[in-house]
């Protein structure tokens, strides 16, 4: 326990494959389409005094927007500084207006700032800790990059400003963010500087929070932003997920710092409760009001609210708690938001987003009710560049960029491999094309330590060769250890054969129903490949076929399903069904051919 240390993306190669593409498309081409959809909307203009842009709109929370996009960037230099000078070129611009609006006391925030008697640090739900907490992460992300730290002294010195009203003099409106996300931006800025006060900011920030009786929205519960008790007695996830998942994520961050066991419980619980409102593709929060946790096993597929950023923040918890223990459900749930929710986040050409992720369209819901009134609310069908609360394009951005930080684990012992991406890290090198297919190939050079693997949970079939001889190996716990003193090669391959899932019985929408899995990636059937979804079932028994697909780079599958050919609604008999290709694409990929129609979950035979 509590003895893993992270290893960063940055000092890990993607060589190669699927993540690789993607790590592509993400600089080339969604990055800078974000920065102009970011542009045209004045996101960066707010930045100016009003007497510079005086008819630019502007935002509590645009300076988050923002910052997200400058820590995407510089993920991207981190890697790649020569490549991209027009980035830097854009980030450093950004900055210069950030450092020109700071106030002389430290205080940064262009909303307010634009109004100058909009009282300041007054009122809990309008996000400014918020937005200091990603110009701090931002922060670090740039200076880590290209070395400049004109934004790293803006965040400190905004920073002292912080801790001088709202821990030293203690005269602000409220105690603790009405959104988290500044605990752990100042958990990763103690990292990076090793500097305690920043520590024992997040630590008041987390400590406080359901301790004071704080204003609160009117129409919510105090749980929606988790204030409702103090941290360490919080049992299940509740109220708005991304930024339950940022305060989790925060906890996760001070257990293993501190060696906190009543923490690490804590958080324990958390995760196995967010388990039980997750969806199968990782997704988090099934409902639009609010943004919000329902119940257990409570996840309705068409109204599915499962926000790309809620998915990345249980990412983000996830990656923190597996450094406290090498459990395989952290890795697991991690690969599943990788290769679904957050990959479904962002169109296959790169440009266009989707703030939610439903599991099903049924475009004829909408003419279901006569009154437009009474129509129920969906997500939206289509990706859209830039939204006008646009949270989740960046944090897309910022994860696939950062994508590598999910590989590897380690300790003085062992160094764990956790997701199969081709990369190169300290004398390991992993050659893969997963997921397209199965097969890994690990070649370890004297690492000075054991090398663990893990055995997706998905998977019940594997192979193993060490150094040429097959192996009959078990995992333990999900994970094969090897000694890797002498140079070894281990060859693994995953079977990728496709294969159903049931969802418990408890998912009232899911009962009788099956979703079609191919390694981490869920698949899904769209109505432009299959016609009307409505009378189609799965045929448990029937074969499968690929077929390799340069428009989602993972192959299509096709499975032997059928078709209920009866028109009567009811009969005392079972009704018949005619064979028939159920044709299925991988989740990620839906609405990318135009608005169609869509399923996740299908009734089977
Ligand atoms: O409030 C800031 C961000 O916008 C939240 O994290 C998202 O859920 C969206 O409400
Ligand atoms: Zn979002």
């Amino acid at each position: 326990m509590y003895d893993f240390g992270f290893v960063p993306f940055s000092e890990i190669n993607i060589t190669d494959g699927f993540w690789q593409y993607r790590q592509r498309l993400n600089a080339d081409v969604s990055i800078p389409n974000v920065y102009k959809r970011f542009d045209e909307t004045d996101r960066f203009k707010a930045i100016y005094p009003m007497w510079k842009a005086p008819f630019s709109k502007s935002h509590i929370f645009f300076d988050s927007d923002t910052a997200k996009w400058i820590e995407a960037a510089a993920y991207v230099l981190a890697k790649n500084r020569a490549e991209y000078p027009e980035l830097e070129r854009l980030c450093d611009d950004i900055i210069d207006r950030f450092a020109k609006r700071q106030a002389p006391n430290g205080y940064l925030n262009s909303f307010f700032q634009r109004y100058p008697l909009a009282p300041r640090f007054r009122a809990r739900p309008l996000h400014e800790l918020y937005c200091a907490g990603h110009i701090v992460e931002a922060a670090i992300a740039y200076d880590q990059a290209t070395g400049k730290d004109k934004l790293l002294k803006v965040a400190k010195k905004y920073l002292d400003h912080i801790e001088k009203r709202f821990i030293i003099k203690q005269n602000t409106g409220f105690v603790t963010p009405g959104h988290e996300e500044i605990e752990l931006a100042l958990l990763k800025l103690f990292a990076y500087t090793g500097i305690e006060k920043y520590k024992k900011m997040a630590e008041h920030f987390v400590e406080k929070r359901g301790t004071v009786k704080e204003r609160t929205y009117w129409n919510f519960n105090d749980n929606y932003d988790q204030h409702d008790k103090p941290v360490r007695e919080l049992d299940s996830a509740e109220g708005h997920c991304v930024r339950a998942m940022y305060l989790y994520s925060a906890m996760a961050d001070m257990a293993r710092l501190n060696h906190d066991d009543e923490l690490y419980v804590a958080c324990e619980r958390l995760f196995v409760d967010a388990c039980k409102k997750s969806y199968v593709t990782g997704g988090i929060g099934s409902d639009f009001n609010g943004e919000c946790f329902t119940s257990d096993y409570d996840l309705p597929n068409m109204t599915a609210y499962t926000e790309s950023c809620a998915a990345i923040a249980f990412l983000m918890f996830c990656r923190r708690m597996q450094l406290i223990r090498n459990d395989i459900r952290y890795a697991d749930m991690i690969e599943r938001i990788m290769y679904n929710n957050l990959l479904s986040a962002v169109s296959l050409d790169g440009k266009a987003f989707f703030y939610e992720n439903p599991l099903e369209i049924r475009q004829a819901e909408l003419t279901r009710s006569n009154s437009v009134k009474k129509r129920p609310r969906f997500p939206s069908w289509e990706r859209k560049e830039v939204f006008s609360c646009s949270c989740c394009p960046p944090n897309v951005n910022r994860q696939i960029a950062s994508i590598a930080d999910v590989c590897f684990t380690e300790n003085e012992e062992c160094l764990y491999l956790q997701q199969y991406i081709s990369c190169e890290y300290a004398g390991i090198r992993v050659e893969t094309n997963y997921p397209v297919d199965g097969k890994v190939r690990i070649s370890a050079t004297r690492i000075g330590k054991k090398l663990g693997i893990r055995i997706p949970s998905w998977c019940r079939d594997y192979s193993l060769v060490l150094n040429g001889t097959p192996l009959d190996l078990q995992s333990e716990n999900g994970y094969i250890v090897f000694d890797a003193a002498d140079e070894i090669l281990i060859e693994l391959e995953l079977s990728m054969h496709p294969y159903y899932v049931y969802a418990n019985p408890q998912c009232r929408e899911d009962v009788g129903k099956v979703a079609l899995m191919r390694g981490p990636v869920v698949y899904c059937m769209e109505a432009v490949d299959n016609g009307c979804l409505d009378d189609l079932a799965a045929d448990m028994n029937g074969a499968f076929s690929e077929c390799a697909s340069d428009l989602f780079k993972l192959p299509v599958l096709t499975v032997k399903g059928c078709k209920s050919v009866d028109e009567r609604p009811y009969s005392r008999d079972k009704f018949g069904f005619e064979p028939c290709d159920l044709v299925f694409i991988p989740y990620f990929g839906f609405a990318n051919r135009g608005v169609s129609d869509m399923k996740v979950w299908i009734p089977h035979v």
